[in-house]
């Protein structure tokens, strides 16, 4: 939820106006909107190269995975592994664009290190996966924007600690 629906709903049990607080908030998350659109589109329009790119990065760095044996070995494996990248890409994007956590927590991390240890995914080497795709949007953004997405894929990365 963006800070303008969760202010809303809070004010609205109270049935109060909102608050000078609130509105504050709504108005850096007003403010920084442009910004959040900007990098949203640019990792969208790029994420086939981000996840590409990242995927090799984890491959060179992390060999034993796509080796025999290996969680993401073989062509289906490696696949579904790359789209693990993906989905987490996508949720970063939704994360900047609400310039909120909520929604990457919510759909991505409940309970996703006890999915990563049933399936038998080493779940450092999904860090190691989102990290490299951090690398990559970086460099594919101004040093600013890096910053600001760069702190929801360290969120992420926190989470597979
Ligand atoms: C949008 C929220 C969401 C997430 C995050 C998600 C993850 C997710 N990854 C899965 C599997 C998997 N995930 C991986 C990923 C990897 N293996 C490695 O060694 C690498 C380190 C890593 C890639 C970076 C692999 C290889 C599988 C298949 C494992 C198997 O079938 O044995 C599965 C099991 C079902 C399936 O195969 O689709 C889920 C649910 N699903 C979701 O709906």
């Amino acid at each position: 939820m963006s800070v303008v629906t969760k202010s809303i709903v809070n004010a609205d049990a109270e049935a109060r106006y909102l608050s000078p607080g609130e509105l504050d908030r709504i108005k850096s998350f007003v403010s920084t909107g442009e910004r959040r659109l900007r990098i949203a589109q640019i990792l969208t329009e790029n994420r086939e190269r981000i996840v590409k790119q990242a995927g090799d990065q984890l491959f060179q760095k992390r060999p034993d995975v796509v080796s025999p044996g290996g969680n993401a070995y073989g062509e289906e494996m490696t696949a579904t592994c790359l789209r693990d990248l993906d989905y987490y890409l996508r949720l970063v994007t939704y994360g900047i664009v609400a310039g909120d956590v909520t929604p990457i927590e919510e759909i991505g991390l409940v309970g996703v290190r006890e999915m990563y240890n049933s399936l038998g995914t080493p779940i450092s080497a999904v860090a190691e996966g989102i990290r490299a795709m951090k690398n990559v949007a970086s460099s594919l953004l101004s040093a600013e924007d890096a910053a600001e997405a760069g702190s929801y894929f360290d969120y992420v990365i926190g989470a597979m600690q």
